[in-house]
């Protein structure tokens, strides 16, 4: 490889950065089962230990997404548990995800419901949300809810986005000066009439009435078959609405598979679409939005993490100068050519040699093995884990 491709990729994972979830280390499942793992997380505490670990391996993931009820059960109160683990274990917390989805009052939809109580309960979780995220030092409140309807006529579309305009304004208003609000759409499930949220437009414009501190989320699972992903995001870099990534793979719908696994090329378009708007995208966050129902918890998230940085080195090989030239110059083969070689090009051995340069294992996976963590903690957990219950109804 020329040595200016090498240049090219150490300079590009320099800055390549990750953030993981903390559910993608726990028990999870679908509606037909969820199936235990031995070394699974349960506590904050095995979620920040298993978190540090894979900041070990790879070197690139220094934030953990937390979801707060699912992670800090007590709210604020729980905001120095959180600190002590983020200097026991190495890593941050990151974005903070509010849970306005799951409880029994959100039947009807959380900040789009009918009820004004039940939308004053969602607006009080989204304000103490932001308070644990100013407790954290987090720049990201990260905000999804299942809002919607199963069934055409049940419910008034154009009020709904009213309470949303109105809950997410009320939220935007309590953020500190650094901190943002990303506001993450998706097209149905858990509702399969009409969501709320369900694209990329509605995302938009729910940002513009909240204010400037507002921005979009795009989950790579979140789109109906064809949906042409790259494209969306050049439009909210270009209109200054890009806020982030949740990435996963999938098939058919929301699969939450393994990133790459199923088409890497438009993980490639993606991170190369980003890559070309140079400044205009460097706030964009960049994080792994999984649960992993069959693989293994860590292998899984350590492969994703390897495989995103191994994709964004390539992306990073493009020569964007060269191909602006020839896609103004309609010169189609050539331009294609110039982009898809990026993709076709090994990185790595280099990726590795980068790994090295930096004390990290050349291969983390490998080393994952090596270090026996999964048995280690398969043992210390497995009690717990085959006490938890699996079926669904
Ligand atoms: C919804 C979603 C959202 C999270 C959840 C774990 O499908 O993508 O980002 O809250 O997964
Ligand atoms: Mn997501």
């Amino acid at each position: 490889m020329k040595d200016q491709s090498v240049e090219q990729i150490d300079k590009a994972l320099d800055q390549f950065r990750i953030e993981i979830p903390s559910w993608g280390f726990a028990n999870t499942g679908t509606r037909f089962g969820k199936f235990i793992q031995d070394a699974a997380a349960t506590t904050t505490a095995e979620k920040f230990a298993d978190a540090g670990e894979v900041f070990r391996l790879t070197g690139i993931t220094p934030t953990v997404a937390i979801h707060v009820l699912w992670d800090m059960p007590n709210g604020l109160d729980d905001v120095p548990v959180i600190r002590g683990l983020e200097r026991k274990y190495g890593v941050r917390a990151g974005s903070i995800k509010p849970n306005l989805f799951e409880a029994q009052e959100y039947k009807f939809g959380s900040i789009a419901n009918p009820s004004a109580e039940i939308r004053q309960m969602a607006i009080q979780h989204m304000l103490d949300s932001v308070e644990i995220a100013k407790g954290l030092e987090s720049r990201d409140l990260s905000i999804w809810v299942s809002d919607g309807s199963n069934y055409p006529g049940t419910q008034s579309v154009r009020r709904r986005i009213r309470w949303m305009e109105e809950a997410m304004s009320a939220t935007h208003a309590a953020l500190g000066p650094n901190q943002r609000m990303l506001i993450e759409y998706k097209p149905f499930e858990p509702a399969f009439y009409h969501t709320d949220i369900a694209d990329w437009g509605m995302a938009m414009l729910l940002c513009q009435a909240s204010g400037a501190k507002a921005k979009v989320l795009v989950d790579t699972g979140h789109h109906l078959q064809g949906t042409n992903i790259e494209q969306i995001i050049a439009w909210l870099i270009e209109k200054d609405g890009f806020g982030g990534l949740h990435l996963n793979d999938r098939k058919y719908a929301d699969d939450d598979l393994t990133l790459g696994s199923i088409d890497p090329y438009q993980l490639f378009r993606i991170f190369a679409e980003i890559l070309s708007a140079g400044a205009k995208a460097d706030s964009a966050a960049v994080m792994i939005d999984q649960s992993h129902n069959l693989k293994g918890k860590m292998e899984a998230m350590i492969q994703s993490v390897v495989t995103a940085q191994e994709l964004y080195a390539r992306a990073a090989l493009i020569d964007f100068k060269r191909l602006a030239e020839l896609q103004d110059a309609c010169r189609l083969v050539e331009a294609e050519e110039c982009f898809r070689s990026a993709f076709w090009t090994d990185v790595r051995p280099a990726t590795r040699a980068w790994r090295g340069r930096r004390g990290l294992a050349a291969d983390p996976l490998q080393e994952l093995a090596a270090s026996g963590y999964v048995e280690r903690t398969g043992r210390e957990r497995r009690e717990r884990n085959r006490q938890s219950t699996a079926t669904y109804a």
